[in-house]
C-alpha cells in the first residue's frame, strides 16, 4: 500500500490513480462483464482523495490487515502512521457476489463508471470495535457512529483503484485543486513554507487573528482549506461557507494566502481525526498544521461530557508530527478583550481582564434564532453572506411534525394549522397528513418497521424541500421511531424550522374515539402490528412542544403551538 511520499518536491511522490486513455478504454470495456458498487456521497468523498493524493500513501481502499492494524495501532501493516479506516463498505447481499481476486466496476449514484477495484479482501464490519478503537466511543450521538451503525454497509472490501475519472463536481472549479496543483502553485507563486487551517466553519475574526498569528510564528504563507465534504449535520452549507471565505480572503494581506476545497468527509473524531488533517496538510505541500481549539469535536456526548478534550488532539498530532513530517501550531481558544480591541489566547490574558467569546458555533445558532452577531466576533461581509443564506425564522421556512398515535388528534389539529397559516397567508403553507401521504406517496408501503422508515423519510424529503424553499409544511404521520425523526429533523434543520409536536394523548383516549375502528379490528388481532397495541411507539424525548388532546379542543392545541411559533418569531 505504501508509496513513497516527497513533500518537499512539488506532487512528487503523492499517489496518483487516475489511468491514462489507453487503459481507460480498456478499464470501460472490462467494466461491462463486471458487477458494479454503487458509492454514496461518504464514500464519493473518500475516492476523491484517494485518486488525487490526498490521502497518499493508500491507493485503494484498505484491505483488512492495514484496517486492523489502524485500528490497533494507528499504522498501516507496513507501519506508515494512519490513524483512521478508509473502508468501502458494502451490503451483506453484494458481499456475497464479490469474490477476493475479482475486480469490480465503482460508479457514482447515476451509474456513472468512476473506477475498477481489484478486490482482495472482504470480511465482516465489526461495528463496536471500529467505534471504540477510532473514535473512543460508541455513544450515538456522535455523527460517525451514527454513521457506522445506521448507514453504513455490513462488510468491507478492499483493494486497488484504478481510476477512471474523479466524481463529478460543477461548483467552484477553479477552487477544487489537487495536491499536486496546489504544490506547483506554491512553487509558482515562490512560497516557500505554508501553513494550513482546516476548517468547518466561516472565518471569523478569532479564526482570523488565529491564522494571523501562525503565519508569523511559521513565518509562512496561509492555505485555507475548509472541508466541503461532509461535516456535521447543522453546520451551514458550503456553499455559504465558501462565499465566506472569499469574503474573509479580502482582509489578509495581499498575495499571502490562497484557498482550495478539501472534499472530505469528515469523521469528527477526535485526536485520530487531527493526525488525518495533518497528513493531508502534508500531502497538500504544508509544513505545519494549525490545531485550534476543540479541534474536530462534534460536541458533546448523550451525558453532555464533551467527546474529546483540545489537548488531546494538539498531544495526538505532536506526537506523530516528526513521523509524519508536519509540525503543529495549537491554540487555545481565542477571546476578545474589548477594551484594547485585540484577541489572545484565554492564558494570556491576566486575571480580572474583562473578556468577551463567541464560538463558531454561538454564531450558527444565533444566526438561526434571528439574533444579532457584534461586531467584534466576525466580518460584516460574512455576516451578509450568512444572513442570505440562513435569514431571521420570520424569514424562513418551517416544518411542524406532528406525531403520535392513531387517533390522538394529530390530523385534526394539522388541518386547523393548514387553514391558520393560509389566513396569515405569509408564505406557502402545504399539509402532508399520514392519510394523504400513505394514498399519493407511500401506497405500495406496509407498516412494517422498514416501511414506515421509508414511508417517513418520504415525508421528510418533501418537508426538507418546501421548507428549504421557504415554505411551511405541516406533517402529521405517526412516525413512531426516533432515530427516524432525529434524521429528519437534521435534514430539515439544515434548511430552516422543525417543531416536533409530539400529540401524546394517552392510548385508552385514543382507543375510546376510535374513529376508524382501527383500534377495535387490532385488538380482535384483525390487523397485526398496530402501533400501540402490538407496534412499538418511542415517546420523543424532547420535542419542541407536548400536547395531550383529552378535555381540549383541536383549535386550543392549534392556539399552543402557533404561541409557540409566535415566541420562536417564526410568525
Ligand atoms: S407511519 O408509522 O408513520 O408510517 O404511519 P402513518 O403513515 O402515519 O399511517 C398511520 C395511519 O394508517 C392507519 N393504519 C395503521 N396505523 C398504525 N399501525 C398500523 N398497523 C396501521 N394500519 C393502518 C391508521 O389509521 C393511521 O391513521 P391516523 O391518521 O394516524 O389515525
Amino acid at each position: 500500500m505504501l508509496q513513497e511520499v516527497l513533500p518537499d518536491k512539488p506532487g512528487n511522490g503523492l499517489v496518483n490513480l487516475l489511468v491514462d486513455h489507453e487503459r481507460a478504454a480498456v478499464l470501460k470495456d472490462l467494466s461491462l462483464h463486471l458487477s458494479s458498487i454503487t458509492l454514496n456521497d461518504h464514500q464519493l468523498c473518500d475516492i476523491e482523495l484517494l485518486t488525487t493524493g490526498a490521502f497518499s500513501p493508500l491507493d485503494g481502499f484498505m484491505v483488512r490487515t492495514d484496517y486492523e492494524s489502524v485500528l490497533d495501532r494507528m499504522q498501516l501493516q507496513d507501519g506508515t502512521v494512519w490513524p483512521l479506516p478508509v473502508c468501502l463498505g458494502i451490503s451483506a447481499k453484494q458481499a456475497r457476489q464479490i469474490e477476493s481476486g475479482q475486480s469490480v466496476a465503482i460508479r457514482d449514484p447515476e451509474g456513472f463508471l468512476l473506477a475498477i477495484m481489484h478486490v482482495e479482501d472482504i470480511w465482516p464490519i465489526d461495528k463496536q470495535a471500529e467505534a471504540s478503537a477510532t473514535l473512543g466511543t460508541t455513544d450515538l450521538q456522535h455523527p460517525w457512529v451514527r454513521h457506522l451503525f445506521e448507514r453504513e454497509g455490513s462488510y468491507y472490501v478492499g483493494g486497488k483503484l484504478e481510476v477512471l475519472s474523479l466524481p463529478l463536481h460543477f461548483d467552484f472549479k477553479q477552487l477544487r485543486r489537487s495536491p499536486r496543483e496546489v504544490s506547483f502553485l506554491y512553487k509558482k507563486l515562490g512560497w516557500k513554507r505554508v501553513v494550513c487551517f482546516q476548517t468547518r466553519h466561516p472565518i471569523h475574526k478569532p479564526q482570523f487573528e488565529m491564522t494571523l498569528k501562525a503565519m508569523q510564528e511559521a513565518k509562512a504563507n496561509l492555505l485555507i482549506l475548509p472541508i466541503v465534504g461532509l461535516t456535521m449535520p447543522d453546520d451551514f452549507d458550503y456553499y455559504t461557507r465558501v462565499r465566506c471565505y472569499q469574503e474573509a480572503l479580502r482582509y489578509y494581506p495581499p498575495g499571502t494566502t490562497l484557498l482550495n476545497l478539501l472534499p472530505l468527509s469528515a469523521r469528527m473524531a477526535g485526536p485520530r481525526e487531527g493526525l488525518l488533517h495533518a497528513i493531508l496538510a502534508r500531502n497538500y505541500g504544508c509544513a505545519h498544521l494549525i490545531v485550534g481549539h476543540n479541534h474536530a469535536n462534534p460536541g458533546i456526548d448523550s451525558k453532555g461530557i464533551s467527546f474529546y478534550e483540545s489537548r488531546k488532539t494538539r498531544e495526538m498530532v505532536t506526537k506523530w508530527s516528526e513521523e509524519i513530517d508536519m509540525s503543529v501550531i495549537g491554540f487555545d481558544e481565542l477571546v476578545y478583550l474589548p477594551f484594547e480591541d485585540e484577541y489572545r489566547t484565554r492564558d494570556e490574558v491576566a486575571e480580572g481582564i474583562q473578556t468577551q467569546s463567541m464560538s463558531a458555533d454561538e454564531i450558527r445558532r444565533r444566526t438561526r434564532l434571528g439574533r444579532s452577531i457584534p461586531e467584534w466576533a466576525t466580518f460584516p461581509e460574512v455576516v451578509t453572506q450568512i444572513r442570505k443564506a440562513y435569514p431571521s425564522p420570520r424569514q424562513q421556512g418551517f416544518t411542524i411534525f406532528l406525531t403520535g398515535l392513531s387517533g390522538a388528534g394529530k390530523s385534526t389539529i394539522a388541518k386547523v394549522l393548514y387553514a391558520q397559516m393560509l389566513e396569515i397567508g405569509e408564505r406557502p403553507v402545504t399539509l402532508l397528513d399520514g392519510d394523504i401521504v400513505r394514498r399519493h406517496l407511500s401506497n405500495e408501503l406496509s407498516f412494517s418497521k422498514e416501511h414506515r422508515d421509508i414511508n417517513v423519510r418520504r415525508i421528510g424529503f418533501v418537508a426538507s424541500e418546501i421548507t428549504k424553499n421557504r415554505g411551511i409544511a405541516i406533517c402529521a404521520p405517526i412516525a413512531p421511531y426516533a432515530n427516524t425523526r432525529k434524521e429528519i429533523r437534521e435534514s430539515i434543520e439544515a434548511h430552516g424550522g422543525f417543531i416536533e409536536v409530539h400529540i401524546s394523548t394517552p392510548i385508552a383516549e385514543c382507543e375510546k374515539r376510535d374513529r376508524k375502528g382501527m383500534y377495535a379490528k387490532a385488538k380482535a388481532g384483525l390487523i397485526k402490528g398496530f402501533t400501540g397495541v402490538d407496534d412499538p411507539y418511542e415517546i420523543p424525548e424532547t420535542p419542541e412542544l407536548r400536547i395531550d388532546t383529552t378535555g381540549i379542543s383541536p383549535d386550543e392545541a392549534a392556539q399552543e403551538i402557533l404561541l409557540f411559533l409566535g415566541r420562536r418569531g417564526y410568525i
